[in-house]
């Protein structure tokens, strides 16, 4: 797997009679599949990436030397993750607008991964193109974002807001506050009325 250290296997040294050597110089070297070949110490090696690498034993006994080698194939197989970065809005009220935080996705491997977002309400799925939705109705709606690696491993977190009946806030437009009122009062009224119907837009 992709940044764990492989234990290499340690050779075992026997000569043409089978006895064991224990004087021999070995080296071990891995060889990407692009990149530079390298050495490693320890038989203990750490990929930087993915792929297929050769692991090439060099033995050197006296005049002697033989060479042994293995591929070692290296997968991402760790998934992304994806946060939120900022808290998703636990409720709303009926036509609201609710805005969600960004989105942050880290991977073991990938720098930059795209994303998928999804809307879901009463069993439908829309995608959103925006970190935004207006929740027309009341009920349970679910965000649900979606990635995955290059590797194709997948990763989705979820949220859900509860949209709940419109609250009726500042009930006093009923206009009885100017009932017999004169013509300066019925003018007073109307531009009350007006302003009231601005701001009951404004706060949509
Ligand atoms: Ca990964």
């Amino acid at each position: 797997m992709f940044g764990t250290a492989y234990e290499l296997p340690v050779p075992v040294l026997t000569d043409f009679n089978g006895g064991a050597v224990t004087d021999a110089q070995i080296t071990v070297e891995i060889i990407p599949e692009s990149g530079t070949p390298f050495t490693v110490e320890n038989y203990t090696f750490t990929p930087d990436q993915t792929g297929t690498f050769t692991v090439r034993y060099t033995i050197v006994s006296n005049d002697e030397s033989a060479v042994k080698e293995f591929a070692l194939t290296v997968k991402d197989t760790t998934a992304p993750v994806i946060v939120f970065d900022g808290e998703v809005p636990k409720t709303a009220e009926a036509g609201d607008t609710v805005v969600l935080p960004a989105v942050k996705i880290t991977d073991d491997r990938d720098g930059v991964l795209g994303y998928r977002i999804w809307l879901e309400f009463e069993g439908e799925r829309t995608e959103l193109f925006d970190l935004s939705f207006r929740a027309e109705k009341v009920g349970t709606y679910k965000i649900i974002v979606e990635t995955s690696d290059t590797a194709g491993n997948p990763a989705e977190i979820s949220a859900e807001i509860t949209v709940t009946e419109r609250s009726e806030s500042g009930g006093g437009c009923s206009g009885t506050l100017f009932a017999g009122a004169g013509m300066a009062g019925a003018a007073v009224a109307m531009a009350a009325a007006l302003l009231l119907k601005k701001k009951k837009k404004a706060n949509r």
